[in-house]
């Protein structure tokens, strides 16, 4: 059963946000991923969210880009913590992806993650961190991922 749900607005943001996937992936964490657009399917949307958590999905990823209205939208409709990734649009690097995505009205949270591979990277990791609190055997997991990268960094450039 998928523990973490990755939402998209398109096929197109799949680039960015198979990171979220590959982390996931790494770090065994089950997941299934959706294209979910809060402006071209919103009855979907409403679907998906409001289903979520009766479905044992415990933590959402959700990405878009340009008016990137889908975090928060579906943050809207479910308890369930929400983890935004900014998708760095062609026109505005982004930047209108980080602003619709962060500047949530209080009391509907998204915990919004950096533009592109970096935020959809932390976003995959930020969800197996989520899930490891009450999962001693993921948490050793990741716990070994980070080890990993940190001993992957050279002491001085080649
Ligand atoms: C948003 O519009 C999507 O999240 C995507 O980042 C952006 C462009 O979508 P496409 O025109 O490539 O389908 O809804």
């Amino acid at each position: 059963m998928a523990h973490v749900g990755i939402i998209m607005g398109s096929t197109s943001d799949w680039e960015t946000m198979r990171h979220a996937a590959d982390v996931l992936d790494a770090l065994g964490v089950a997941h299934e991923t959706r294209v979910v657009s809060a402006h071209r399917t919103p009855q979907r949307l409403y679907d998906y969210a409001t289903a979520a958590a009766d479905r044992g999905i415990r933590v959402i990823i959700a990405g878009a880009g340009g008016a990137a209205h889908l975090p928060g939208m579906a943050a809207s409709m479910t308890h369930l913590p929400v983890l935004g990734v900014p998708v760095e649009s062609k026109a505005l690097k982004g930047m209108d992806s980080l602003l619709s995505i962060v500047q949530m009205p209080g009391g509907v949270p998204v915990g919004t993650l950096a533009i592109g591979k970096a935020g959809a990277t932390n976003a995959g990791l930020f969800a197996a961190s989520i899930l490891a609190l009450a999962d001693p055997a993921l948490a050793e997991r990741l716990k070994a991922w980070r080890q990993a990268q940190t001993d992957s960094v050279a002491d001085a450039p080649q």
